[in-house]
């Protein structure tokens, strides 16, 4: 029996990771991030469901979902982060621990990103370490899971 699974999230353009845009967000893959996410938490024995969208409701019934079948989330919520109430109340609301991961250093950026609705509330927190930033994110979750 696996230890449980874990919800990896990825929001609105994220579909765009390694095609796009790769001086600011690099050469990898939304896939090569969920197989990195897959490696990470298998170390530990978790598995891993995970969602990308572009449509903030899509990512809100997915956390919901998680609610009674996952133990933690691996989220960057993408521009989200830095506009969404609604999105901050499905993460506090469901009651998992969280890691809340930017892919660049958004504190480098535009104001307009120096402020996240998730930040007070995540368990993890990580920023800048380009796609690595995700692996470090899971582990550090896991590591304050109860295993089911
Ligand atoms: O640094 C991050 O991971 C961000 O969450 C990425 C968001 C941005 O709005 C946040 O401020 C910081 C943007 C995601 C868009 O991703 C793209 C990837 C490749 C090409 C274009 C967009």
């Amino acid at each position: 029996m696996s230890a449980g699974t874990i919800l990896l999230v990825n929001g609105p353009n994220l579909n765009l990771l390694g095609v796009r845009e790769p001086e600011v967000y690099g050469t990898t893959t939304l896939a090569d991030v969920e197989t990195l996410v897959r490696e990470v938490a298998a170390e530990a024995g978790f598995e891993v469901r995970a969602v990308q969208s572009n449509h903030e409701g899509v990512l809100i019934d997915a956390i919901h979902d998680a609610r009674t079948s996952c133990q933690g989330i691996v989220i960057n919520p993408g521009g989200l982060t830095h506009t969404s109430v609604v999105l901050r109340d499905a993460l506090t609301g469901v009651a998992l621990p969280f890691a809340e991961v930017h892919i660049s250093d958004v504190y480098q950026r535009e104001a307009f990103r120096h402020h996240s609705f998730l930040t007070d509330v995540a368990a993890v927190h990580v920023v800048g370490e380009g796609v690595a930033g995700y692996a470090r994110a899971t582990r550090e979750l896991i590591a304050k899971i109860t295993p089911r």
